[in-house]
């Protein structure tokens, strides 16, 4: 079932994010109805909801499973006056909100580099970064957000096929029912939040709380990025958010983009 822009109106306390939100029985993709309202102009902090999607997207031309009545799919414009080498950043703002939204129903969250969040090594959530940019600067940037909510174990099997064996939802993790509602105000307003405080104080603090919300850190890890493959122990992230991974000749590889596993 939809969610009603109103109720959400009626308990949000964010001042920019929220303001205009598009909510939705069914679309494509979130990112990509995000996308047209952007080109048309439309201001930083708007907000696309959907119940279900069709054409969930992943990176790199993976899918998003999308079933309706039960997860969030959600999708916010921003317009940040940066780089567009800077704008995948955004990605860490936002797992750290989705991280802290989680953890505020009462479970805990991790990080796992660089745009997923998981609860007990499995997938409850994934981060895509979309940037458009304009002669070098960040024209807008849409983050999509992804959260398995109210599926089950069975729901899980007959939605997901294999996907199901490294996913999870916050109500199979909590053992409760969550208020969809509650958690997209939650999400919106951790997402102003941890986005205020990265044009506030810089990258910094940022790349500080992100590692002490990431599961991988001093753990042996193996990494796969432009066909190639490494293992070495993940020792951190750097100010661009790249993966810094020792190998075991002592050598310090930096991975701007890739897939990583616990080895
Ligand atoms: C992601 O990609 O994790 C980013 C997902 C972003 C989805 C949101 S939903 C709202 C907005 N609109 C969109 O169209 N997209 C965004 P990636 O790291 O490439 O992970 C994709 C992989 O996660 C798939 O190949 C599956 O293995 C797994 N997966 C797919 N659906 C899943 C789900 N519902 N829960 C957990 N894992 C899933």
């Amino acid at each position: 079932m939809k969610i009603r822009s109103e109720s959400l109106f009626k308990q949000l306390k964010s001042e920019k994010f929220g303001k205009s939100i598009y909510s939705f029985e069914e679309v494509g993709s979130t990112n990509e109805v995000a996308h047209e309202l952007a080109i048309n102009g439309a201001p930083e902090g708007t907000v696309v909801i959907s119940d279900s999607q069709t054409r969930g997207k992943g990176r790199l031309e993976r899918k998003w499973i999308s079933p309706s009545g039960k997860n969030i799919y959600i999708s916010i414009i921003f317009r940040p006056a940066i780089e567009a080498r800077d704008a995948p950043f955004l990605t860490l703002v936002s797992s750290i909100a989705l991280a802290e939204a989680i953890r505020n129903e009462g479970t805990d969250a991790f990080i796992k580099w660089p745009n997923d969040v998981l609860i007990d090594d499995r997938k409850v959530a994934g981060v895509l970064t979309e940037m458009t940019e304009k002669g070098g600067s960040v024209d807008f940037v849409i983050v999509g957000l992804g959260v398995n909510i109210n599926m089950t174990d069975q729901d899980m099997d007959e939605e997901m096929g294999e996907v199901a064996e490294i996913a999870t939802s916050l109500r199979m993790a909590t053992g409760r029912e969550i208020n969809r509602v509650n958690m997209i105000v939650n999400l919106i307003e951790e997402i102003e939040h941890w986005y205020n405080k990265y044009l506030e104080k810089g990258k910094p603090p940022i790349v500080k709380e992100w590692m002490g919300r990431w599961g991988a850190i001093n753990r042996r890890v193996l990494a796969k990025f432009n066909g190639e493959e490494i293992v070495g122990v993940a020792i951190g992230i750097n100010e661009n958010g790249y993966l810094m991974i020792k190998k075991d000749d002592g050598n310090v590889e930096r991975i701007i983009t890739g897939d990583v596993i616990l080895v």
